[in-house]
This record gives C-alpha cells, sequence and structure tokens, in this order.
C-alpha cells in the first residue's frame, strides 16, 4: 500500500494528534494494571477469570471512546469506529492485554490502550476518517497455558491449526475447550479469518523489551523485521528410582540428562552468533516428574525455544543439539521424543509503512530509529494478511517479562503520538 504525506492531511493529523489525552491513557495503564494475580503483580494470564474480568472493563473503554465492541469466535475483543466509506478496507491497530505469570504492566498493553486512546481522540476532535478503524485485544499473545502462543492473530491469519486446537493444558483441557470456554467458538474459526487484502494495514505500538532505544537515548523505534520463533516440546523418560538405594551407575536420570541438554543448547545458542546472525535458544519451562527430593526423576517435559534472525538455523537448531547429544543421553539409559508447538519464520516490515513511521515521527518532532524485534508479536501473523509496521518506545533497563517493566509517561506519548500520526495517513487515504 502506497501512501505520501498530503499538507492538507497534516492539519487534520496535527488536530488528532493535539487531541490524545496523556493523563486518560496513562490512567488506563494503572486501572488495567489493576487486574492481576495479587500475589504475583503483574499476572492476567489468558483464558482466566480474571482475564475475562478485565475484558469486560476494556470493552467499556473502547465504547466510551466511541467505539463498536465484539469478540470475535476466537476470542479477540475488536473495537471498530466506521469511516465514511464502509467498502474501504479497515486500517487496523492492536496488540494482547494478557501478561506472563510475573510480568509487567506495559508489554502488549500499550498498544491496545493507545489505539483506544486514537480511537477517543477521533472523537473528540469530531474527525471521522475515511476509512475504518480497528482496534484488536488479541487473545493469548503470550504462550498460553495449552503451549501456543498468538491465539488469536493466528486464529484472525488463518493459521491456527488443528493440532494446535487439540494442545491440553495440565488439566487436560484442550485449546479448542478454552477458547470456547470463553466465549469463542472453535468450529467457526472460518468466520474469523481475514483475507489479504481485506485489511488495508497493520500497526502495532509495542515496547521494545530490549535495550538499544534508551541505551541511543531516541524515543521512537521503527521495527524493520521480527525474528523467527521455534517452539519445540522435548519429553526425556528416564526411570524413576528411590533417591536412597539406587547406585549412581544404575540410574536412568531424565533430570540430569536434561540438565545436559539445557547447557549444551546454551553453549550452541552462544557459539552460533555472530554480528550479522541473532540466535538465542531458552529452555524456560520444565517440569519433572515425580518431583520429590527422595525419587530419581524419571521424567522431563521441557519446551526449547528457539529465535533468530536466519531461517537456516531455525531449521536445523533442535536436530543438531539432540544428533550431538544422543550419545551421552543412551550412556544415561534416557530415551527422547519431541513435539514441534510452533515456528513463525523470520517476518519483515513493511518498508512504505516502515517510511510512514519514519516520517510520522519526524512530524512529531521526534528522532527515530530502524532495529529488529527480538520479541514475537501479533504483527507477525497479521503481517500474512497485511501491510505491517510496529513502532517501537523504550523500557527501563530494556526489561520485560518481569515486574520491573517500566516506561514513562512522555515515553508513551512519543509512541501514541507517531502511532496515532501513521495511522491517521493510512485513515485518510
Ligand atoms: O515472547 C515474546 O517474544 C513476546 O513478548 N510474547
Ligand atoms: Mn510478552
Ligand atoms: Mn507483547
Amino acid at each position: 500500500m502506497g501512501y505520501s504525506f498530503k499538507p492538507a492531511m497534516c492539519s487534520v493529523v496535527k488536530t488528532v494528534v493535539q487531541a490524545l489525552n496523556a493523563q486518560r491513557l496513562w490512567q488506563r495503564i494503572e486501572d488495567l494494571s489493576c487486574f492481576t494475580e495479587p500475589a504475583r503483580p503483574w499476572t492476567r494470564r489468558a483464558f482466566t477469570p480474571l482475564h475475562g474480568q478485565s475484558r469486560v472493563w476494556l470493552q467499556e473503554q473502547m465504547q466510551a471512546a466511541g467505539m463498536e465492541v465484539r469478540q470475535d469466535e476466537a476470542g479477540n475483543l475488536i473495537g471498530s469506529l466506521r469511516g465514511r466509506d464502509p467498502d474501504a478496507p479497515p486500517v487496523v491497530t492492536g496488540s494482547h492485554s494478557d501478561t506472563v505469570v510475573d510480568g509487567g504492566r506495559f508489554d502488549g498493553i500499550v498498544g491496545v490502550l493507545a489505539g483506544i486512546e486514537l480511537a477517543h481522540a477521533l472523537q473528540d476532535a469530531g474527525v471521522q476518517p475515511l476509512r475504518t478503524f480497528e482496534v484488536i485485544d488479541f487473545l493469548s499473545e503470550e504462550p498460553s497455558d495449552y503451549g501456543i502462543s498468538c491465539v488469536g492473530s493466528r486464529a484472525l491469519a488463518g493459521v491456527l491449526e488443528a493440532d494446535m486446537l487439540a494442545s491440553t493444558n495440565d488439566t487436560g483441557e484442550t485449546l479448542a475447550q478454552g477458547i470456547a470456554r470463553i466465549g469463542g467458538q472453535h468450529h467457526k474459526l472460518d468466520k474469523v479469518r481475514r483475507l489479504p487484502g481485506s485489511v488495508a494495514a497493520f500497526l502495532e505500538l509495542h515496547i521494545e523489551q530490549g535495550p538499544v532505544l534508551e541505551a541511543r537515548a531516541i524515543p521512537v523505534g521503527v521495527v524493520s523485521h521480527l525474528v523467527g520463533i521455534r517452539r519445540v516440546q522435548i519429553t526425556v523418560q528416564g526411570r524413576p528410582d528411590h533417591a536412597g538405594t539406587t547406585p549412581m551407575d544404575l540410574r536412568c536420570d531424565a533430570l540430569v540428562a536434561a540438565a545436559r541438554l539445557i547447557d549444551a543448547c546454551y553453549q550452541q545458542a552462544k557459539a552460533l552468533n555472530q554480528p550479522d546472525v541473532y540466535v538465542v535458544a531458552t529452555v524456560g519451562r520444565v517440569d519433572v516428574q515425580p518431583n520429590v527430593p527422595n525419587a530419581v526423576p524419571g521424567r522431563v517435559e521441557m519446551v526449547l525455544e528457539l529465535r533468530s534472525d536466519q531461517e537456516s538455523v531455525l531449521a536445523s537448531f533442535p536436530e543438531l543439539l539432540l544428533q550431538a547429544q544422543e550419545e551421552k543421553l543412551r550412556e544415561l539409559g534416557v530415551s527422547l521424543s519431541t513435539r514441534e508447538l510452533s515456528r513463525a519464520p523470520v517476518t519483515h516490515c513493511d518498508p512504505a509503512i516502515m517510511q510512514l513511521i519514519r516520517d510520522s515521527a519526524r512530524q512529531c518532532g521526534y528522532d527515530s530509529l530502524t532495529l529488529p524485534s527480538g520479541a514475537g508479536h501479533d504483527a507477525v501473523y497479521m503481517a500474512r494478511i497485511a501491510p505491517m509496521g510496529m513502532v517501537f518506545v523504550p523500557c527501563l533497563n530494556g526489561r520485560s517479562h518481569c515486574p520491573e517493566e517500566w516506561l514513562d509517561i512522555d515515553q508513551l506519548m512519543a509512541g501514541t503520538q507517531v502511532l496515532a500520526a501513521s495511522m491517521m495517513h493510512l485513515l485518510m487515504q
């Protein structure tokens, strides 16, 4: 999609950007952060009653901003402001309001609330754009308890596959049942699917979740591409035994084997990094059975998460790792099985949208920096159906997925103004 800066537009863009209300936006950040597990701020997991309650509040905020609100069959909460031309494909923004466990108050949340703030500013300024404007709170961007992330945006892109819907959480409930439990209809996902061309453009505002913008003291990031992410479940099958009576050389200790695999994974990822090759590998989830002090661990289930900007690394890393460790694991008397949970390719942002964000940042008086995203986002799936761009804002010490996650109101407003200006240029042509 092309666009051009037209002076006449700039005056309308300026009117709407000036109608953005920092206090109203910041109050919404604070109000939404109240929906957390009290003992673990900030934890608001998708598919929980707490997330459901926060969605009721979010719906009220979208309505207060003049939006019509619905939940689609995949559990996405969608606010829309009708444009003058109902037939023109909408311009969409959004992100996610669910968190990781012990997460922050800004990851995902700033993108949803900044979108609502733009709708509110349009209403306050009495501006009805040519195109319909949509704000989406995507369901479960964070890896859900079923092991699947970006549930709502995958559904919208038509890639929430049957095997994913059959994935289960610890209670044995499937993702499909979880979607039904929160009011979705997993057997009607065809109604959710948006075809390429049905959305004019998608933009997402997000905290960088990394250190670059803060270190360079630049207020706005223009994302160039997002790393590919591959998640593989590895099951190490040993033999549970009495911890006191089983001699060391007769054990099949699944956790010792898993520990060796995890260290090998760490070393392999470190070795692959080059100035122009980004590779990170993490085993952040480990379930040990029977997980008691006086029994030799008989079974370990863990998730290897790999991220890289190189498709060749994404394609081969787990296989190379297991191949290299095969002999050592055999000596430990354990067996391995793997199951691919998900795989997202390296995703490039639309060059015209990137330039629009740069131009909008300049129009709003901000320097910007082009940089990649090491984090995954719903924008990866929206890029399958529309020209996509992302606006980053700095976060304190580059930290995220932790309670220390923070950005200040001015940093948030800079990103919101640039998102709003960029969206306005797209909404008006
Ligand atoms: O894990 C991620 O990259 C994102 O923050 N959910
Ligand atoms: Mn996250
Ligand atoms: Mn996020």
